[in-house]
């Protein structure tokens, strides 16, 4: 397969003005009737007409009423070229597809009897032959016509203008959207749906008509996504001045779906993982999901859909502006100044749990790739999460009213265009008045940057130095990296734990600002700078990367009474986290050495600076639940293992689950104390503050069942059999099945029992014990014969493959490499099902080169397997492809 690079971007010979199209629906057999009317562009006299087309038949092709003979075009690879076309055209295609066979989720397909599309990134092509590419904008108006019974409900984007009989059992509707989109926008739905609706007031008085579209019998779980999408609209118009432009916002929810969701104009498509909840299928997590992806999708309206991208290599320019305003909207509805670090930790475990690794692997791409073979390969926690922090940091240079004011430049100049990352880059600039040249680095270069800190206390001179040293580590195609422009939020403490003063030197005359600030934004942009504070009365302890500023790693040495100081005192709550999450990793990154070398592990032994800090958070009440939870709960396997340079899964879940069970133990009492004392009783809420109590309590829980007693087990059954939510019912259930307790086969039976009517909890019941430590290969190839189980449906694939080999390590990476052969088997089955998903799959074995030689060797044979695949998708092969180079 051929790589499409960046550099080689050319405008379309082309533009299309308007687009009409005519959907005969039929599921075995679908006719699409497609007119367009095109402009040449400026510049491309005597050019060919390329129009792209996948999966299609074509039926016949006019241009300006003419059918275009044999001799007018050639057809072949995906590509349909049109040679002669006059400088304005109309051309009418008539294509025939079959949405029941089409299994890749992309285009026009069918589930559960109804049909949906999905064209983002390139599936609007095996709809009709279209330039389908982002910079190609056209407004559309469509026609659905389908049997009346079979699909009642007939839905487009935009306002629906006309709708009735045709008299043969069918009927139709006509929709028109007034906004010019490129073609990556466009949807249908049609089927047996019902819908809950809302007419919402909008700040300027206009009202617009909401729905919330589900398959009949899921009506009692859309509640929250209505209330979700009436809080997004309202935060767009408080937060950045931006209303919805349409008078109509429907949101439909689908079972077959490759990702979380899609924010076609006026007719936003999700998985019903993202819609669907009550509180007896729903846990507090996917209530929280559900909120951040409505506002996510809602949110493109204006940053995508407005304003899109020029071509997909500028992805991010809408995905990771989406993302951190997505973010900023749940933090801001959460309100509170605890609530908002909690979410900003959770926010950047993601980035350190999956970005942090992709950064470091054999798939690391700038934040703006400079090529792809597929660019369903290029949806990355990259261009997402790290997009997001891209975007985070013009708001920590530029301050938040800067940063408004680059957004409100950003729209005046570009509505209604495709642009690049370079034009937000400038809005900010322009706005900011302020060089952000350098800044550029961020979307042109991979890797994580390193960030190394050295500190120096003149007491004589009461100043302090802070020395910053930048590095970034070679990536695929990139040996050699420049300097990064990197904001570093710094704060000093003194003895007391309190925030010191900030004076520094090279500010002339001093600050002007009256009260010294106790935050100060170190903007690093050389290799290595020092920065010197004056009037520093006695040695602090920095806090450096405050908020976690920069999407870096941070190189620190402190002490582990440090450590133990900043998790106490630090204003800065992110870092107070981190400060325990340094401790604990530096415990376990010993242990784990320990157990390489062949030592025991003495249970005793762990009454230590990490016992004595989960102590004290532990116990004090002055501290917010959700906060604590997140404190007291252990570096993942995943991210332990990014420390090492060799790692060894089997010895990092050992020494993990010590410290989770000597912690335990150590502090029983307490653990006991804070379950008792973080029950929700009453009917169940959402909220952040319960959601926050139960997080804790849960989490307790799982301590408690480390040890494994009889009171332990009773604990876990009881609160099972008591649950009013699936919060607490799930996190009793993997207590459970986490631990030797007699009831555990039996309350899993049970589970299945109650909930199998819910493709979601089904789900659910999958992924618990993919994920549970006594759950082998064999045990998860036994689970794939279950009756529920199907590699079609990618959620439930998710939850029983993609669970395992990505959230067991320790059974994964089993020594005889059975879990590689497992997932080599799962990649080619699902290389021909959906080659999207396949090469989701294909990513598990990304970051085999850090690995004992042993499991190297199993691995590159697995992956060698997946390479001689015949008939291999050009998704799966770029991913397997990158690896083995
Ligand atoms: N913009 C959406 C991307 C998306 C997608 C991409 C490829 C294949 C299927 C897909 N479904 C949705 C999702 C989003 O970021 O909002
Ligand atoms: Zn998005």
């Amino acid at each position: 397969p051929q790589a499409i690079y960046r550099k080689d971007y050319t405008p379309p010979s082309y533009w299309v003005n308007t687009v009409e199209m005519g959907f005969d629906l039929d599921p075995d057999l679908t006719r699409v009737a497609t007119r367009m009317t095109l402009s040449r562009n400026i510049g491309s006299r005597g050019k060919s007409l390329v129009l792209y087309g996948e999966s299609l038949e074509l039926v016949q092709l006019r241009m300006n009423g003419k059918e275009v003979g044999k001799r007018g075009y050639t057809l072949g690879n995906g590509v349909l070229e049109i040679f002669n076309v006059p400088a304005e055209v109309t051309l009418d295609i008539e294509t025939a597809l079959r949405p029941n066979q089409n299994t890749s989720l992309m285009g026009l397909y069918t589930s559960n009897g109804n049909f949906f599309t999905q064209c983002e990134a390139e599936g609007f092509r095996k709809i009709t032959f279209f330039p389908d590419r982002p910079d190609v904008m056209a407004t559309y108006k469509v026609m659905l016509r389908a049997d009346k019974d079979k699909y009642p409900v007939l839905l487009s984007n935009g306002n629906l203008i006309e709708e009735g009989d045709l008299g043969d059992g069918r009927h139709y509707a006509v929709w028109e959207d007034p906004f010019k989109k490129p073609s990556y926008l466009f949807a249908l739905v049609a089927g047996q749906l019902v819908c809950q609706e809302e007419t919402y007031k909008l700040q300027s008085g206009r009202e617009v008509l909401l729905q919330v579209w589900v398959e009949e019998g899921n009506l009692d779980k859309t509640q929250h996504a209505m209330d979700s999408l009436k809080n997004s609209i309202r935060w767009d118009e408080e937060r950045f001045g931006l209303e919805l432009d349409l008078d109509r916002f429907m949101i439909v929810a689908v079972g077959d779906f490759n990702m979380g969701a899609m924010e076609n104009k006026g007719l936003n498509i999700f998985n019903t993982k993202f819609v669907l909840a009550n509180p007896r299928i729903a846990t507090d997590a996917d209530y929280a999901g559900i909120e951040s992806v409505v506002g996510h999708e809602y949110f493109h309206n204006w940053t995508g859909n407005r304003v899109t991208c020029r071509d997909w290599f500028q992805l991010s320019l809408k995905e990771g502006l989406t993302v951190f305003r997505d973010q900023e909207f749940s933090a801001d509805l959460i309100g509170t100044d605890s609530g908002r670090a909690v979410k900003r930790i959770e926010d950047v475990r993601v980035l350190r749990q999956a970005q942090f690794p992709e950064d470091a692997g054999p798939m690391a791409h700038p934040v703006r790739p400079d090529s792809y073979v597929e660019i369903n390969n290029f949806y990355t926690v990259t261009i997402y999460e790290k997009g997001s922090e891209v975007v985070r940091m013009y708001q920590t240079l530029l301050g938040r009213d800067g940063f408004r004011k680059g957004m409100d430049l950003y729209f005046q100049r570009h509505d209604g265009q495709a642009v690049t990352c370079d034009d937000f880059r400038a809005a900010m600039a322009d706005a900011g008045g302020r060089d952000l040249s350098q800044f550029e680095l961020w979307y042109s270069q991979a890797g994580t940057p390193r960030v190394k800190v050295e500190t120096r206390y003149d007491e004589v001179a009461q100043s302090y130095m802070i020395t910053l040293t930048q590095s970034c580590p070679p990536t695929p195609g990139q040996p050699n990296k420049l300097p990064f422009h990197i904001p570093v939020a710094v704060g000093l403490l003194d003895s007391g734990g309190r925030d010191m003063p900030l004076v520094l030197d090279s500010v002339e005359g001093g600050d002007d600002r009256s009260v010294a600030p106790t935050t100060m934004v170190l903007e690093l942009t050389e290799p290595s700078q020092t920065f010197h504070f004056r009037n520093v009365r006695e040695e602090p302890v920095p806090s450096v990367l405050r908020n976690f500023s920069a999407p870096v790693i941070l190189d620190i040495e402190y002490t582990d009474a440090q450590l133990a100081f900043l998790m106490a005192n630090d204003s800065d709550a992110f870092n107070r986290w981190e400060a325990g999450q340094r401790l604990a990793m530096r415990r376990m990154l010993a242990l784990t050495e320990a157990v390489k070398n062949g030592e025991a592990l003495d249970r005793n032994a762990d009454e230590n600076a990490l016992g004595a800090a989960f102590r004290a958070t532990l116990t004090d009440n002055a501290l917010d639940p959700a906060f604590c939870e997140l404190a007291l709960t252990l570096p993942s396997e995943s991210v332990v293992a990014e420390q090492m340079d060799v790692v060894h899964p089997q010895a990092i879940h050992q020494v993990r689950r010590f410290l989770r069970r000597a912690l335990a133990s150590a502090l029983r009492f307490q653990w006991e104390v804070a379950y008792q004392s973080n029950r929700t009783p009453g009917a169940y809420s959402p909220d952040p503050v319960s959601a926050g109590k139960r997080g804790l309590k849960n989490l307790a829980l799982s301590y408690i069942v480390e040890l494994d007693d009889g009171d332990a087990h009773k604990l876990a059954q009881s609160q099972y059999d008591n649950a009013n939510n699936m919060t607490d019912r799930i996190a009793a259930l993997s207590a459970l099945v986490n631990s030797n307790a007699p009831g555990k086969d039996a309350a899993l039976a049970s589970f299945y029992e109650d909930f199998k009517q819910e493709a979601l909890v089904v789900d659910k019941w999958f992924s618990l014990q993919a994920m549970a430590r006594h759950t082998d290969v064999a045990a998860v190839r036994e689970l794939m014969n279950h009756p529920a189980f199907s590699l079609r449906n990618p959620n439930r694939a998710r939850s029983l493959i993609f669970s395992f080999c990505n959230g067991n390590p320790a059974q994964f990476h089993a020594p005889d490499g059975s879990g590689y052969e497992f997932w080599a088997d799962q990649v080619i089955a699902l290389n021909t099902i959906n080659p999207q998903v396949a090469a989701r799959l294909a990513r598990s074995l990304d970051r085999w080169r850090k690995y004992a030689p042993e499991l190297q060797d199993r691995m590159r044979a697995a992956l060698q397997r997946v390479a001689a695949t015949k008939s291999l998708s050009k998704d799966v092969h770029e991913v397997i492809s990158k690896s083995l180079a």
